[in-house]
């Protein structure tokens, strides 16, 4: 077993046609929910975001947060803090928005206010939603409204287009397909965003990304590791590793022989599932 370090790109045509549609509808938006993901605060960030969406105003949304290592994911988010972001976390499973709602109206009476000066009618705040995909944008937005008004789902690229979608008089959002950056130079985020259902399956080794797993686990949750497969020690070909995974959770090949494109798998599934506990990814 080896970790190939096969580069990950992931940019296809449609997340270029987003950004284009994005672009093109700005003028219509008053503010932006910046969606991030809590196991991973700091590679699920869009990098190009400023360029994109300009200076209006901003909140970060973090979701998931019930899945997170909250103590080191709040690390990162007091930084955010310092830097002037507006930062809301959620658990979008059974907390509430009302944060993010008092947040987004106080903006929105701002915004009004200039209007009225300047002669024009208020009108509902007009939010657009974005962020990498699978990181919970939907989700806000069923959240939001109160019910099922848009498809959601635990793989990357369930929203195929952008669309209105009204939660009441005072609020339009807009949803948006998943989105990441034409070049992705840091593999560690990449990796980090293949680990969590940021990047389609399809181009991604598998066996590469539970390596990169192991790995993470084994630096920063190295109990749960133990806990979870036995595995005490970690070297550099994974090979026992896989072995053990494979005899404790019986991923046989015909003959008896370890099935090590099963184990990669189930260690991806595993991860994903949140059978490790709460957990985070990045560190600063
Ligand atoms: N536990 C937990 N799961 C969440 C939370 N938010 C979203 N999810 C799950 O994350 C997955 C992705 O949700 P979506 O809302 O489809 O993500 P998206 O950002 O719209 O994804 P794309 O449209 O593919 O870009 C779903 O399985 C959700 O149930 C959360 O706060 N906590
Ligand atoms: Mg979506």
């Amino acid at each position: 077993m080896k970790e190939n370090k096969t580069n990950i790109n992931w940019f296809p045509g449609h997340m270029a046609k987003t950004k284009r549609e994005i672009r093109e509808k700005l003028d219509l938006i008053d503010i932006i929910y910046e969606v991030i993901d809590a196991r991973m605060p700091i590679s699920s960030k869009i990098v190009d975001l400023d360029e994109l969406v300009m200076d209006k105003p901003r909140i970060l949304v973090v979701t998931k947060y019930d899945l997170c290592d909250q103590k080191k994911t709040d690390i990162i988010l007091e930084q955010y803090k310092n830097m002037n972001y507006s930062v809301v976390a959620l658990d979008l499973m059974n907390g509430n928005c009302n944060e993010l709602l008092s947040i987004t109206n106080t903006i929105m009476k701002g915004i009004n206010a200039i209007r009225v000066q300047k002669g024009m009618k208020e009108r509902a705040a007009r939010v657009l939603i974005v962020g990498a995909p699978n990181v919970g944008k939907s989700t806000l937005i069923n959240r939001l409204v109160g019910r099922k008004s848009v498809n959601v789902g635990n793989t990357p690229g369930v929203t195929k287009s952008l669309s209105w979608i009204r939660v009441n008089k005072e609020i339009e959002l807009l949803d948006s397909p998943g989105i990441l950056w034409p070049k992705m130079e840091d593999q560690e985020v990449a990796h980090t965003l293949a680990a969590f259902s940021s990047i389609k399956e399809e181009i991604l080794n598998l066996d590469d990304i539970a390596c990169f797993i192991l790995k993470k686990l084994f630096e920063y949750y190295p109990d749960k590791l133990e806990e979870r497969y036995g595995i005490t020690d970690l070297d550099d070909n994974f090979i026992e590793a896989y072995e053990m995974i494979g005899q404790r959770r019986g991923a046989f090949s015909k003959g008896g022989v370890i099935n090590y494109d099963r184990v990669s798998e189930i260690i991806i599934r595993d991860l994903r599932s949140g059978y490790f506990g709460k957990i985070t990814f990045d560190r600063i």
